[in-house]
């Protein structure tokens, strides 16, 4: 079968009506960021399906403006995730059941994308004027309440509002979270994907207690006591290259786009702080210091417009940590790192999300040949794994889950760019 035809497949099986599951068993319910990269996916094979995909993610925005990083599905048995609605005990006005947490703001950039793949029906359904005040509401959700370290970047308050759950940055913030003792919650990840590839119940344990403590004082971002709070390098970026994406759709609108180019420019300035020995880095709130770890997030801001640090972080990118080009994709984490795993989910392993950023940034920068490297090693990885999650940085072996929803959207994506 043909590789367009074998993706479309995926993204045909896993859609269930009104949005896509990143899987049917590991993830059965709607997930922020990923809902965004299969937007960006789904746009070439189904336009109307990729705005659907965002309007329904939108429709469990709150009213303070987050959008959850999980909106649950109603027909889905309520203990098939873990944590489930019982757990984060979170709804929107309207009923929608959703976690209390938040993803990386991808959502602008897919937007603008999926309105420019088809204009007409964009116009016709009057897509960008109705998602227009819910993404400015979004972004200023991010901004006032979330800058919690007081200078123009925001935090993010669990490892999974990072999307890289257990990424090596987050180890020693994680370290002085007391655990939920194992007794009192039941994992349901481990009964569909090999535990070697997962998180440790340790970390776990962390996981359910920092997201518990937030539930208990109602998601209020200024009465939680937050034990883990660090500005993270791609969550600010992706800020940044949304809110530029809202100025095009700000001008698009005949609204003004300076007030999104003037955010995007006060953040550029503010993740600069960010930048250490050739790569972006974490700050830990607890002690204002700049994390150790390199890790795939630290790349991220390639994809800034005129970011000052290219030359270095490409360096960095080309050199031994990641190896661009000589292992497959860009590995989630430095390959000389003394926490490095080859195949344990967010330290070590390759995932085609972040290698899709980091294309779109060299493309973005004019080093074809390096992109066109990165996009072919996407495709055929995508091919010979169907669809993994993600893979073993040195042979491309699978990882995680099959016929994965973004694996097969970005392949998509990617089929159309050369
Ligand atoms: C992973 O995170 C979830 C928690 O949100 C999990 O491990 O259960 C991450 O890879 C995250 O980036 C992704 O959005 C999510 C769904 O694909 O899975």
């Amino acid at each position: 079968m043909e590789l367009r035809d074998a993706a479309t497949r995926v993204l045909d099986k896993n859609w269930t009506g009104r949005s896509t599951v990143p899987s049917r068993s590991l993830y059965p319910h709607q997930w922020s960021w990923d809902s965004a990269f299969i937007a960006i996916g789904l746009r070439h094979a189904a336009p109307q399906r990729a705005q659907i995909e965002l309007e329904s993610l939108f429709a469990s925005q709150w009213q303070d403006g987050r959008i959850p990083h999980i909106n649950f599905s109603p027909s889905v048995p309520r203990d098939a995730y873990f944590p489930g609605p019982d757990f984060w005990q979170a709804s929107t006005p309207g009923g929608v059941e959703t976690s209390g947490i938040v993803q990386p703001p991808v959502h602008a950039l897919a937007v603008w994308l999926t309105h420019q793949a088809d204009e007409g029906e964009s116009v016709r359904r009057d897509f960008l004027a109705r998602l227009y005040p819910k993404i400015v509401a979004w972004h200023a959700y991010l901004r006032e309440r979330r800058d919690l370290g007081g200078r123009g970047l925001v935090s993010v308050v669990h490892p999974w509002e990072s999307g890289m759950d257990n990424s090596p940055a987050w180890d020693e913030a994680l370290a002085r979270v007391e655990p939920a003792p194992p007794d009192t919650f039941t994992r349901r990840d481990t009964e569909h994907a090999s535990g070697t590839d997962r998180p440790t119940d340790l970390d776990y344990g962390r996981y359910v207690r920092l997201a518990a403590t937030y539930r208990d004082h109602r998601y209020d971002d200024t009465r939680t006591p937050f034990d883990f709070a660090l500005e993270d390098p791609c969550f600010n970026a992706l800020l940044i290259v949304s809110e530029h994406a809202l100025a095009s759709i700000a001008e698009e609108l005949s609204l003004d786009p300076a007030p999104h180019l003037s955010a995007a420019a006060e953040l550029t300035t503010a993740l600069e702080r960010l930048f250490a020995n050739g790569n972006f880095h974490a700050r830990d709130l607890h002690d204002d210091r700049l994390v150790g770890a390199d890790t795939i997030s630290g790349l991220v801001p390639l994809l800034v417009p005129e970011l000052r640090q290219v030359d270095e972080l490409l360096a960095t990118a080309r050199g031994p940590k990641f190896q661009l080009g000589q292992v497959r994709l860009v590995p989630s984490y430095d390959l000389t790192g003394p926490a490095f795993d080859r195949s344990r989910y967010w330290r070590g392993p390759s995932w085609f999300n972040t290698a899709w950023v980091i294309h779109r940034g060299l493309a973005q920068l004019g080093y074809d040949e390096a992109a066109g490297v990165l996009r072919d090693g996407v495709l055929a990885l995508a091919a010979e794994t169907t669809f993994a999650e993600y893979v073993d940085p040195f042979t491309g072996a699978a990882r995680g889950a099959r016929d994965f929803s973004w694996t097969a959207a970005l392949t998509l994506d990617l089929l159309r760019s050369t």
